[in-house]
């Protein structure tokens, strides 16, 4: 269980106004979205081409220490002893976004495995036309058996809390990035939901490895992308209004099991497949919990067709 007294200093992520500054010593991450976001040269700014239904932002993650960043190969890090942020982008060849994400996997798994910094907390995955060809051809789930290769050395039960979305920027390339920190959180599964890693075969060859939440040595919850999932199945096909309710309730079961309440100092991100439903899933969530803070709204697509949103985001947990 998660130790009774943090061991590390909680990390800062909030959403702030888009500025063309250079971030200071203390930042280990900036995270712009949509084709008008600029990222410059600093290895810890990055773009995600996903693009925000309300005004631009970009979530800033802040350290109370400071700062190294740099490139190594592909892939752009920073550190500030505690914690670490990575990120690789990996184009496709010939349309394989499985080989993509094996590389990927691979490559970012050598360098952290290396850092300071070899607990991986959290991985975001972003994959152009993540609901594209059919059954066990979808390239989401060959995207999960790339993913399942280059993270071989993996256990169930102890897999990064992850999201994985899909984009539509006409460029197979795939984005990977994450957080990760000096010690090992705790893995958070939903009693609402089948783990994911045992998934049964209808849903591809090679189930997702991720954990449904992490529990940071800091004594923050990392919310991995929750969805109208109960079981292993997906409810209220097309129904957007239920399938935010059952998301909901799904966070609601999630925080419990990690001893929190939803909603407590929560930073979160809301990703919907069409932009028509934003402005509902925003009232919904706010309807919901009223204590939320910001949630950023993205258009994004969800791994499986009849999903039309997905939260994820990160909160405290009481001492
Ligand atoms: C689900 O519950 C919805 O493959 O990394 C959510 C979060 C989902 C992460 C991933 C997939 C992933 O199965 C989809």
């Amino acid at each position: 269980m998660r130790p009774c007294v943090a061991s590390l200093p909680p990390l800062d992520v909030r959403y702030e106004p888009v500025t063309a500054a250079v971030p200071g010593d203390d930042v280990l991450a900036v995270i712009g979205y949509g084709a008008a976001f600029e990222s410059g040269t600093d290895p810890r700014v990055l773009r995600v081409a996903l693009e925000p239904m309300s005004q631009p932002c970009v979530e800033v993650w802040r350290s109370t220490a400071r700062v190294e960043h740099g490139r190594d190969g592909a892939l752009c890090w920073s550190n500030d002893g505690d914690y670490g942020f990575f990120a690789i982008e990996i184009d496709e060849v010939d349309d394989d976004i499985g080989a993509a994400a094996q590389a990927a996997y691979r490559q970012l798994l050598v360098h952290v495995e290396a850092s300071t910094t070899p607990h991986i907390l959290r991985l975001w995955n972003f994959i152009d036309a993540i609901n594209e060809g059919d059954g066990d051809d979808e390239r989401y789930r060959r995207f999960c058996e790339g993913r399942a290769r280059g993270m071989a050395q993996f256990h169930d039960a102890c897999y990064p809390a992850a999201t994985a979305i899909g984009g539509h920027d006409g460029r197979r390339r795939l984005l990977v990035y994450g957080l990760s920190a000096r010690e090992a959180g705790t893995p958070i599964e939903n009693p609402r939901q089948v783990s994911a890693w045992r998934y049964p075969r209808q849903y591809g060859r090679t189930a997702p490895t991720f954990a449904r939440a992490m529990s940071t040595p800091a004594g923050q919850l990392l919310i991995s992308g929750t969805a109208a999932v109960v079981g292993h199945a997906s409810q209220h096909d097309q129904d957007l209004r239920a399938q935010i309710s059952e998301t909901l309730a799904n966070l609601d079961s999630l925080v419990a099991a990690a001893q929190g309440r939803f909603g407590e100092r929560a930073v979160l991100k809301a990703y919907v497949r069409d932009a028509a439903d934003a402005q509902g899933v925003r009232q919904a969530i706010a309807t919901h919990a009223a204590q939320l803070g910001e949630v950023l709204l993205l258009r994004g697509d969800i791994c499986r067709r009849e999903l039309l949103v997905e939260i994820d985001g990160m909160q405290d947990l009481p001492v």
